[in-house]
Formats: structure tokens, sequence, C-alpha cells
């Protein structure tokens, strides 16, 4: 099995290439973002606690989406390998994400990091605001976005770090040229399906 972060700040494309990734490589795909929309969408307990946070551009609470990975997981135990897309988004995500990997004889083989100045993630998430709906693309609740990126996530990039496990990779090219640099390191470990 082999495992994938895709990691980057809010518009950085993590969720455009988890798609190429996911066609070219056979893995399945768990986007927190799309699993939070869905229960958003349903109005179900969960998803109306979820939407307080996700209108105003802060992370939902750990244990919510913790809770969600790991029935994810168990959905697809004979997957080839797992892309998280948005996953882990603080360091006791990362940390929890460690423990279910080791749980079930896996872990996270390798982080991919996209990096994208500010101004063109800004430019970006206007964009996708202007024809997703999404409550979180408009520029006031776009900085907050950024700012808790930068005090809760980021960190979770030294955490990988330290292991040896995080590669960071050019985000501001356009769609297909990021995914040739993404498939370079995936290659190393993988070859497509
Ligand atoms: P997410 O759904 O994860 O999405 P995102 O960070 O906004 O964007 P992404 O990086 O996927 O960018 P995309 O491909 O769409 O998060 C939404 C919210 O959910 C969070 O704010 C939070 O509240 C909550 N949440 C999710 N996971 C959580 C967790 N683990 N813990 C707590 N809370 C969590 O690309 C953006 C735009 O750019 C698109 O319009 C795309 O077409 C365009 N684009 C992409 N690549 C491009 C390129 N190369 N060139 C030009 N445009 C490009």
């Amino acid at each position: 099995m082999f495992n994938l972060i895709l990691f980057g700040p809010p518009g950085s494309g993590k969720g455009t290439q988890s798609i190429n990734i996911t066609n070219t490589y056979n893995l399945q795909h768990i986007s927190t973002g799309d699993l939070l929309r869905d229960e958003v969408g349903r109005q179900t307990p969960l998803g109306v606690e979820a939407k307080k946070y996700m209108d105003q551009g802060l992370l939902v609470p750990d244990e919510v989406v913790i809770g969600m990975i790991s029935s994810k997981i168990d959905e697809t135990p004979n997957a080839r390998g797992f892309i998280f897309d948005g996953f882990p988004r603080t360091k006791a995500q990362a940390e929890a994400l460690d423990k279910l990997l080791e749980f079930k004889h896996t872990q996270i083989h390798v982080v991919l990091s996209l990096e994208v100045p500010e101004p063109e993630l800004v430019t970006r998430l206007l964009g996708r605001g202007a024809t997703s709906g999404r409550s979180d693309d408009n520029e006031e609740v776009i900085a907050k976005r950024i700012k808790e990126y930068h005090s809760k996530t980021e960190p979770v990039a030294g955490y990988y770090h330290n292991f040896g496990k995080l590669e960071r990779v050019k985000g501001d090219g356009n769609i297909e040229e990021t995914f040739k640099l993404l498939a370079k390191h995936i290659d190393k470990y993988l070859q497509p399906a």
C-alpha cells in the first residue's frame, strides 16, 4: 500500500491535482473538504456543526475530522493506496493519522507540498468563489483561511520534514505542468496503473 499526502495552502490546487493523481495511479482519494461539504449539503448534525467553522474560514475541530477519516479508510481495505487531500491540517491530525495507519500496518510514504505565492492563491480562490457557490471564497474569508493556514497547518510540514518525508513542489505553473512535477516524485514509489 502506498500513502501520499497532498499538502499546501488554500487554493494551492490540492483538490485539482488529487483528481489527476487518482486517475493515473489508481489511488483512493480522501478529501476532508469534500467529505465535510457532503455532510453540510445533507444537513447532518456533523455538517451543521462543521458549517459554522467553514463559513468563517476556520478549521473544523480535530476530533470531527479524524473520526471521518478513520471510517473512510475502512471502506476500502484493499485499496492500492490513499491520497490524503487537505488532511492532516494540524499537528494533532498528523499524529492521529500516523497512529491510525500504524494500526493498519502501513504508513505515510511521502508528503508533496504545493508551493504557490500568496497573491496567486487569492486570485485562484476568488475565481473559484465566482463559480462554485462556496461560502469560503470571498476576500475576508480567504484572508482568514490563509491566516489559519500559517498558524495551524504550516507546522504540519515541519512535522513530516523531521521524518524525512516532505518534498516541496512548485505549484504556480499550469495544471498540467504541476501534475508532471508531482508525478516525478510519485514515480519513485509507484508506476501508473
Ligand atoms: P478544502 O476543500 O480542502 O479546499 P482548499 O484548501 O480551499 O483548496 P485546494 O487546495 O483543494 O484548491 P483547488 O484545487 O480547489 O478546504 C475547505 C474547508 O474545509 C477548509 O477551510 C476547512 O474549513 C475545512 N476543512 C477541510 N479539511 C479540514 C481538516 N483536515 N481539518 C479541519 N478543517 C478542514 O484549487 C483552487 C482553484 O484554483 C480552483 O478554482 C482551481 O480550478 C484553480 N487551480 C488549481 N490549480 C491551478 C493551476 N495550476 N493554475 C491555475 N488555477 C488553478
